[in-house]
């Protein structure tokens, strides 16, 4: 194992393509493994993507992958495919077969489902983004459907989050859950070529009058991702946001939210499992109290924080 995590230090793709596995599934190596990798973080550029199913953020990944292989950045690429086919997008893989990059060491595209995986998406993504932080990628890139709330919060993990819109939003960009928003620091309106997407920019005008902070000021650009055109401005808006925040010294700022929301997310897992285990030991008198009225739901819950045991669990599965 240690010679695992010596060719990943050497910068060997297929130790780097393993120890990811590893980090994903919390094996007790990719726990030990994360944490002797840690000190090896802090450079790279994470860059959310995110946006409805079907939006063209596989597409528009494609393009800046392409824009960034231009101006010599390394790329990295965690894309959460869709576990259902609802969306009509295409997983990443297909997208990706589209571009030139099968043997080029400065791309790596690692495709994340939903599924069969010890914990949320959020740490999970987070501890892979670290990985290949780590290995030296210049820009890595998160891809999520913006539909839930766990994807509003990975989009909160990144230095800088693109949000995609595209028109046919039913409603439009009213429509949108409450803090979607709220996270972007660049707009991306993509199918700019289908009717519709110069309104979807007039709206997004006029919400942002009504916003306050990142997204109020957030670059709203217009994309075609199937031809490329405009995604030299995307990649031109990431790479200055983020000299923005280093410049306006908010960078260090930014970072250690983004690394405390990840320390939090940790613990309310571990908190989460443990609470399971105090709730199947729960006494019968417990449970009929409940039902008699003698005990108040709020009284028990105060008494299963008591019986938590506060340590941090080695590994989950
Ligand atoms: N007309 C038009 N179609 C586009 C554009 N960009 C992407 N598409 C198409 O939209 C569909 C979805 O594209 P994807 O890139 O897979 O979208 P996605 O957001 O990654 O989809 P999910 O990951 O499933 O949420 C595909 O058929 C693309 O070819 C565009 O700029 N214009
Ligand atoms: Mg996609």
């Amino acid at each position: 194992m240690t010679d695992l995590l010596e060719r990943f230090r050497a910068g060997e793709r297929r130790a780097l393509a393993r120890l990811l596995s590893h980090v994903e599934n919390r094996t007790p190596f990719g726990i030990q493994a994360e944490r002797e990798l840690y000190p090896l973080t802090g450079r790279a550029h994470l860059i959310g993507i995110t946006g409805p199913p079907g939006a063209g953020k596989s597409t528009l990944v494609a393009g800046l992958i392409r824009e960034a292989r231009r101006q010599s950045l390394t790329v990295a690429v965690l894309a959460v495919d869709p576990t259902s086919p609802v969306s009509g997008g295409a997983v990443m893989g297909d997208r990706i077969r589209m571009l030139d990059v099968q043997s080029d060491e400065g791309v790596f595209i690692r495709s994340v489902t939903g599924r069969g995986r010890g914990g949320g998406l959020a740490p999970a993504l987070c501890a892979m983004a670290h990985v290949l932080d780590a290995f030296g990628f210049d820009l890595v890139l998160l891809e999520t459907v913006g539909a839930g709330q766990d994807d509003v919060d990975v989009a909160r993990l990144a230095d800088t989050t693109v949000l995609v819109l595209v028109p046919g939003l039913g409603d439009g960009v009213q429509s949108l859950k409450a803090g979607t928003l709220e996270v972007a620091d660049i707009f991306v309106v993509n199918k700019a070529d289908l009717p519709g997407a110069n309104q979807v920019v007039r709206d997004l005008q006029v919400m942002q009058r009504l916003m306050v902070g990142a997204a109020e000021q957030a670059p709203i650009l217009s994309t075609v991702a199937t031809t490329g055109e405009g995604i030299d401005q995307v990649l031109r808006a990431i790479l200055e946001h983020r000299r923005q925040l280093e410049s306006h010294g908010q960078l260090t700022e930014r970072t250690q939210r983004r690394l405390l929301a990840e320390a939090r997310y940790l613990a309310l897992e571990a908190l989460a499992d443990q609470l399971d285990e105090v709730l199947e030991t729960l006494p019968a008198e417990d449970r009929a109290s409940l039902e008699t009225r003698q005990l108040d739901p709020r009284t028990l819950a105060m008494r299963l924080i008591e019986r938590l045991r506060l340590s941090f669990p080695a590994s989950r599965s």
